[in-house]
């Protein structure tokens, strides 16, 4: 019944209405924040059927996560109401180039709590396909855990897995631990999809090629590697080239590009295309993501995603 299933926390999101250091912004626009429900929402978007499991607190802002991916016809059938503890969310920045500022408050938020009891075997057997982030490994140890069972689960189960590292010190306690724990999730799945400063401090390598390879290496099939606005770069046992990005004027918010582009690179490949046609939609998603303030905010419908496509190929603008 689903084409993919994901997991992870997700917030609620305030960000600035003006220019400036958090604390001396005055308003804030309501929005969602979280890696994976960036995905859930993006793949939906194309009209996949896509699930998303965790847990929320029983409060303002679980209520307004569940209604939001409500709206974005996710399937949120396995998010679980924990009301010990509550929903976390987080301030974002606004700014006039560069990444934004981010302050999280999701320390024993209710999605720290999503454990290997909660697992449900049916759910994640009804999905094609598994996406995980570097997040829930990072989080707590029952989320940790989670992620772990999940994939071993999946792999078993005959699924693909993808994985993006979604590398976030701040969480974790130490750069050795982050590494160690990313790098064993990222061997064990199908596809591996680092941002190249991700890649350089996961496997010590500078260049793409060398970072793919230390994967392939370990029996991953494909490693697609972000470049930000020159594209990406991808490599299997087989092949391996540079996909050129797209060029975007004016560039309003980065987070929630890598998400997006996830989103173009799994979906493509699920419809059987191409590994180069497959970084070409990433790069369309993450080109299109860049230019509103929210996270998934940029993430197109099919429609809009083929246009976009379409008129650069023709020239057209
Ligand atoms: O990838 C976008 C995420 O960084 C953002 O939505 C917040 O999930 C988030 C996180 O945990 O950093």
């Amino acid at each position: 019944k689903l084409d993919v299933v994901t997991f992870g926390e997700a917030m609620a999101m305030f960000i600035a209405n003006e220019v400036g250091s958090l604390h001396n912004v005055q308003q804030y626009t309501r929005s969602l924040a979280g890696a994976e429900t960036n995905t859930a929402i993006g793949f939906s978007r194309l009209g996949l059927q896509a699930g998303w499991v965790s847990k929320v607190g029983d409060d303002a802002f679980g209520k307004y996560i569940a209604q939001a991916l409500q709206k974005e016809c996710v399937n949120i059938e396995q998010v679980l109401v924990d009301s010990r503890f509550p929903t976390g969310f987080q301030l974002k920045s606004k700014v006039t180039a560069g990444d934004p500022e981010v302050q999280y408050f999701r320390k024993g938020s209710a999605a720290n709590y999503l454990s290997v009891d909660d697992f449900n075997e049916e759910y994640f057997l009804s999905a094609r396909h598994l996406h995980m982030s570097g997040i829930p490994l990072a989080i707590s140890a029952h989320t940790r855990e989670f992620a772990k069972h999940a994939l071993r689960f999946m792999k078993k189960a005959g699924k693909t897995v993808s994985f993006d590292p979604n590398l976030r010190p701040s969480l974790w306690n130490s750069k050795e631990e982050m590494i160690q724990v990313t790098n064993e999730i990222a061997f064990q799945s199908d596809y591996v999809l680092p941002g190249i400063a991700e890649g350089r401090i996961l496997t010590g390598h500078e260049k793409p090629e060398d970072i793919a390879a230390f994967y392939l290496e370990q029996g991953v099939k494909l490693v697609v590697i972000k470049l930000g606005e020159k594209g990406a770069f991808y490599q299997t046992a087989q092949k391996k080239g540079m996909v050129a990005g797209y060029k975007v004027e004016h560039v309003i918010d980065t987070v929630g590009a890598g998400d997006g582009f996830a989103v173009g690179v799994i979906s493509a490949l699920l419809e059987g295309l191409s590994e180069e046609e497959s970084v070409v939609r990433g790069n369309a998603i993450g080109a299109l993501a860049v230019q509103s303030a929210g996270d998934s905010d940029g993430y197109p419908n099919r429609e809009r995603l083929e246009g976009f496509i379409n008129q650069i190929l023709t020239g057209v603008r």
